[in-house]
């Protein structure tokens, strides 16, 4: 009885000071802005984010920033590395390379920065892994799919890790394609045409769709892309709609998916659009018309969160931050990442003069990371990809994404 007691209390300091830590960033949408906690005399290490905070894709980018926000708090709450206080300093990608580019060099330069969250766009890392890999910089991506960025350019066929300072806590297109094509041809779809952005993201998730559902005796009776900067995508429908399509595999992001969706069902393609982690968003349901939307596919990584032994956590010491953004697709991998270099630094902090000097012993700590994280556990393998190969089909029913199917690709 006086154990439960004991028990209690101290949950309720801890939910207490979750609350409390978390009222410093309400309403703040700043692109920069720092964790709270720690004391004088302590020692500075600063986390960046890159990613896109305004823009199309800003509801995916504050969801990020937040839950890096979250995470870094609650270790200066928690006092998880004696001595030190983290920082948060968040830079605006616009889901631009060349501004993701010269955001990389902004937090380069600061002699803090012992580990970056981002990017969401794989072709946006393409130009921050570089710059992040020759400041000593570990990078944590929670949303990057493209398989090529951590086995090469022949992930394929010779997987080469090309930056030794880049992780990943979502796995990737070269298992998201295959899973899609896997559940279409499990439902009886065996005629699909393709439609991709032409992006990095956009095309290689519909080349891995291509070769398994063709592998495995699928058709795909039309291919051709869209101009991401369009609003109306009738050639493409024309282009694919005489063939008599059973589905559409998008590979791209919700800003254009929903609106193709939209179109593809008012030009009298009345067949379901399914598409990847970059386009399950509540955003793309209204785009795609709301009850049009209906039937329409999508994957994501890992498994529902709320099904998942910490998700509830999370979402609820997230509210109680009182952000003003929902964590989005990433949140709990932003978090999860957050936490994974939170990790490395109780170790290349622990006897280090500064942040800077502690950049590789960080890196190298975060490829033993294994941690019990909101998605599940976080350990990279020896490419810096997640462990984790979950996956989850969702459907549009009623106007919201609803689970259809977790599993990993057979
Ligand atoms: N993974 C989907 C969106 C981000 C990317 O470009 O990879």
């Amino acid at each position: 009885m006086r154990l439960r007691s004991v028990t209690t209390v101290a949950a309720s300091v801890l939910a207490t000071s979750l609350v409390l830590s978390a009222c410093g960033s309400r309403g703040d949408n700043s692109n920069s802005n720092s964790g709270s906690g720690g004391g004088s005399g302590e020692k500075t290490a600063t986390i960046g984010v890159i990613a896109p905070l305004s823009g199309d894709l800003s509801a995916l980018g504050l969801g990020i920033k937040n839950s890096v926000d979250l995470a870094i708090k609650q270790a200066n709450q928690n006092k998880m590395i004696p001595g030190w206080t983290l920082k948060l300093d968040a830079k605006d990608d616009e889901a631009k390379p060349d501004t993701g580019a010269n955001a990389a060099t902004a937090l380069a330069g600061e002699a803090d920065v012992v580990g970056v969250v981002g990017t969401l766009n794989s072709s946006v890392a393409q130009n921050v892994q570089p710059i992040l890999s020759t400041a000593k910089i570990a990078q944590v991506s929670p949303a990057n799919t493209n398989p090529a960025l951590t086995k090469g350019a022949a992930f394929a066929t010779a997987p080469k890790r090309t930056y030794p300072g880049y992780f990943r806590t979502c796995t990737t297109d070269d298992v998201q394609g295959p899973f899609a094509a896997q559940y279409l041809l499990e439902k009886g779809i065996k005629n699909v045409a393709t439609i991709h952005d032409k992006k990095t993201y956009g095309q290689g998730l519909v080349d891995a769709f291509t070769k398994e559902f063709t592998a495995k005796g699928g058709k795909v009776v039309a291919a051709t892309t869209i101009n991401p900067d369009d609003a109306n995508y009738q050639t493409a429908i024309t282009a694919v709609k005489g063939a008599g399509p059973q589905a559409v595999y998008y590979g791209g992001e919700f800003p254009q998916a929903g609106p193709l969706s939209n179109q593809m069902k008012s030009a009298g393609l009345a067949v379901p659009l399914m598409g990847g982690d970059g386009i399950f968003d509540p955003k793309y349901i209204s785009l795609a018309g709301g009850a049009k939307a209906n039937g329409d596919l999508s994957t994501s990584v890992g498994a529902p969160i709320e099904e998942l032994a910490k998700g509830k956590e999370f979402q609820d010491a997230y509210k109680a931050a009182g952000y003003a953004e929902p964590p989005g697709a990433y949140g709990a991998y932003s978090y999860d990442a957050a936490q994974a270099i939170i990790e490395a630094l109780k170790t290349s902090l622990a006897s280090a003069q500064d942040a800077q000097s502690a950049r590789q012993a960080t890196i190298d700590a975060l490829g033993k990371v294994s941690l019990d994280g909101v998605s599940g556990n976080v350990a990279f393998d020896e490419y810096g990809d997640s462990k984790t190969r979950t996956l989850t089909v969702y459907t549009v029913k009623s106007g919201a994404w609803a689970p259809e199917k977790t599993g990993e690709v057979k």
